[in-house]
């Protein structure tokens, strides 16, 4: 019984959690980028994780997709994306910038050794 309480409470407490981040601009948006390895993970990864209002950002190499968590109040999705294409990275319809993309280690191009 004490159990059952204890589960009743838990999902309680993570649906108002849900509403509270819902309130604050918490939003989640996933982007498609041209990465191709880990390094391209680790430096997408890194380079989000220092922007302002950008609470987390995880990519997945193997369908090069993007998952961003993002406060709406503090960022918009175009500057997310205009991020991305500046560590040298295509970002759904934003090509990668020209010259970060040239200073990309020879495996992270697209053309590259995968
Ligand atoms: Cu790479």
């Amino acid at each position: 019984m004490k159990y059952f309480v204890f589960a009743f409470l838990f999902g309680f407490v993570a649906c108002s959690g849900a509403k509270k981040a819902a309130d604050t601009g918490i939003q989640t948006m996933v982007i498609s980028t041209s990465a191709q390895c880990g390094m391209c993970k680790s430096a997408i990864e890194a380079g989000l994780g220092k922007v302002t209002g950008i609470r987390k950002a995880h990519l997945d190499v193997t369908t090069k997709k993007l998952k961003v968590t993002y406060d709406s109040k503090v960022i918009a999705p175009a500057e997310i994306r205009g991020r991305v294409a500046a560590l040298g990275y295509d970002a759904d319809d934003v090509p990668a910038e020209a010259a970060a993309y040239q200073n990309l280690p020879a495996c992270c191009k697209k053309d590259g050794g995968h």
